[in-house]
């Protein structure tokens, strides 16, 4: 049954019996085997993927989001406010309409995936787009917060992380322990911050983290913040993480990496997963499934077998983009409307 992560895991969470619990019913997202991944890039380890995509507003942060605003009208907020490069903005703005809340979000403008404007726009919030970065928006939401009475609900707002950390719950609860390997997109940096604090939390025999940053927006792997972040995967086009220390943490505390993937790389997996697999994601999401095929090339898993698992986050899904997806297939031809035509074009 689908009852939203506060419900699921209540116990765990910052919540008592007078936090009003305003959910979509985010969390119970699938965990799917993907075999046919599994053989064509010769994995050696068995390969699931946690679908997020399929969260009531199509991405990851619904965990946070149900927390953050159930916890912004316990305490009597009016406003909630956010930088964005999309996803986080259609989050809040759909749970602060449900709460009664209004939205301010901050974008970049001109590189927001058009899926995700669509929604932080139909849910009511008010939309400021910025000649600058997400990084940059980010700065001036954290000024906002200090002179106005406004809940910040970016990823520094602990409640987001606290809910996130359910996913990591869902999947130890759904293979009956941690896998042996945890891979994932790294951004802004709360997504795996939130994650190692849940199998912290939840288990004493912990994956190997592995964070995927695009590589012209990697200020983790280069050790410096970028000031021009570039990348069609415009989630984590990112230049200077606000979890930064935290996604190190995660790192060295599980042994674990963080390094890059360029756009081809993340393009040709975000294809294989579509077609292979029947799953659609937005480009951020599969430079999770890039991060891995990029490691098993370089013999990283070479003591693993088919008992060992490696769990793989896919963070959003690929509604949200689809001027990307167009812009990666082959375009429909066009005919006259007779079926000999179309046959034609069918190669009939
Ligand atoms: C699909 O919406 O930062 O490392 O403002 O949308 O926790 O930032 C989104 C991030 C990965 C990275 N995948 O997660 C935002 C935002 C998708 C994302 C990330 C994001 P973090």
């Amino acid at each position: 049954m689908k009852i939203g992560v506060i419900h699921k895991y209540r116990k765990h969470l910052p919540v008592t019996d007078k936090t009003p619990v305003i959910t979509l019913q985010e969390g119970s997202t699938p965990l799917l085997r993907v075999e046919n991944i599994e053989k064509e890039f010769n994995f050696p380890f068995q390969l699931y993927l946690k679908y997020e995509g399929v969260n009531p507003t199509g991405s990851f942060k619904d965990r946070g989001m149900t927390v953050a605003i159930s916890k912004a009208v316990e305490k009597g907020c009016e406003y909630v406010i956010c930088a964005s490069t999309g996803n986080t903005s259609a989050s809040a703005a759909a749970y602060a309409s449900k709460a009664k809340l209004k939205a301010l979000v901050v974008i970049p403008e001109g590189s927001i995936a058009l899926g995700k404007l669509s929604q932080a726009m139909i849910h009511g919030a008010k939309v400021v787009a910025i000649k600058g970065n997400f990084d940059d928006a980010l700065k001036i939401v954290r000024e906002i917060c200090e002179k106005y009475p406004v809940e910040l609900v970016n990823s520094l707002n602990p409640n987001r992380i606290e809910g996130q950390k359910t996913a990591a719950f869902e999947i130890v609860d759904a293979l009956g322990r941690a896998p042996d390997f945890h891979a994932m997109p790294v951004g802004n940096a709360g997504n795996i911050t939130a994650y190692w604090k849940g199998y912290k939390e939840y288990c004493a025999i912990r994956p190997v983290m592995m964070g995927f940053q695009a590589a012209k927006s990697a200020p983790i792997v280069e050790g410096h913040p970028i000031k021009k972040p570039e990348t069609i995967a415009t989630a984590i086009r990112i230049g200077n993480p606000a979890s930064w220390k935290k996604a190190e943490a995660a790192r060295d505390e599980s042994g674990g990496l963080i390094d890059k993937v360029t756009d081809d790389e993340i393009l040709s997996a975000y294809k294989a997963l579509a077609e292979l697999e029947g799953i659609f994601v937005e480009p951020a999401s599969a430079s999770t499934l890039a991060g891995l095929i990029k490691y098993n090339k370089k013999s990283y898993f070479k003591k693993a077998t088919k008992e060992t698992i490696v769990v793989g986050v896919l963070t959003g899904h690929g509604l949200k983009d689809p001027d990307r997806a167009i812009k990666s297939c082959f375009q429909p031809e066009i005919v006259e409307a007779t079926t000999a035509k179309v046959c034609r074009a069918f190669d009939l």
